[in-house]
Formats: structure tokens, sequence, C-alpha cells
């Protein structure tokens, strides 16, 4: 059963506001729950940095018109294709394809798949999402 722990917590008044106006913008019901997201994001964050097993999601956006990027990016996924649990892909209009990845793997290794992927010519826009398997996380 989890234990609950109650702790004090000392803050400039003007930090604590800038606080409030943050979580009430996000939805938050009690500051509890916007600091238990916090430590955790935190804690995620950390995971990526010890090089733990851990999990991402990496967003493309790219024109499938310019020459040779889908075999580009086919033959990257290929290359790393333990890491790769899931690939969705959608046709966004005539020209523009939308490809969510998700990857299971080192913090490092899906580091440098997204950096490939990412960096590749012809990708317009593209994005790693760091989270975590939520193993050892509270
Ligand atoms: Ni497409």
């Amino acid at each position: 059963m989890k234990k609950l722990v109650r702790f004090g917590v000392s803050l400039d008044h003007h930090l604590l506001d800038d606080f409030d106006r943050l979580i009430a913008g996000k939805n938050y019901a009690t500051r509890s729950e916007a600091l238990r997201d916090l430590i955790r994001d935190n804690l995620v964050g950390q995971e990526w940095d010890e090089n733990k097993d851990t999990v991402g999601t990496i967003t493309l956006v790219y024109d499938h018109h310019v020459r040779d990027l889908t075999e580009k990016l086919t033959d990257i996924q290929h290359d790393y294709q333990r890491l790769i649990l899931s690939a969705m892909h959608v046709h966004l209009d005539h020209d523009h394809c939308l490809e969510v990845l998700a990857v299971r793997g080192k913090g490092r290794e899906i580091r440098k798949i997204a950096d490939r992927l990412i960096a590749t010519k012809g990708v317009k826009h593209g994005k790693l999402t760091m989270t975590t398997t939520g193993k050892g996380l509270s």
C-alpha cells in the first residue's frame, strides 16, 4: 500500500503566485498533483541521462516527393529495427506524411536514431518525446 507523506515547502510568495498561475493554466486540481508531475518529469529525464531502458516517441513530418527521402527514412528504421516497437504513417495531404514511431531502448540509442531521422534532408519537423517504461515511478 502506498504511504502518503506530507511535507512543508517554503517559497517566495511571488514564486508561489507564478506556480499557481502555471498550474491553473494546466488544469491541475491541486498543487500536490502538479508537484508530483514535476518530480516525475525530472525522474524521467534522469532515466534518460543515466541511459536506462526507456520509452519514447519520434514524430516526423516530411514531403514524400523529396527525392529518395522515404527510402532513406526506411533504411534508418531498418538499421535500428530492434528499438522500434511500432510505426504509424498518416498521409496528411497530397505531399506531406506524418510518421510516429514508438521506440524502446537505452536513452543514448533512442537519441541517436531520433537525431538521424530528424536531421535527414527533407524532414520538415521532427521531435523526440521522452517518456518512460513506468517501472520504478510512483
Ligand atoms: Ni504518406
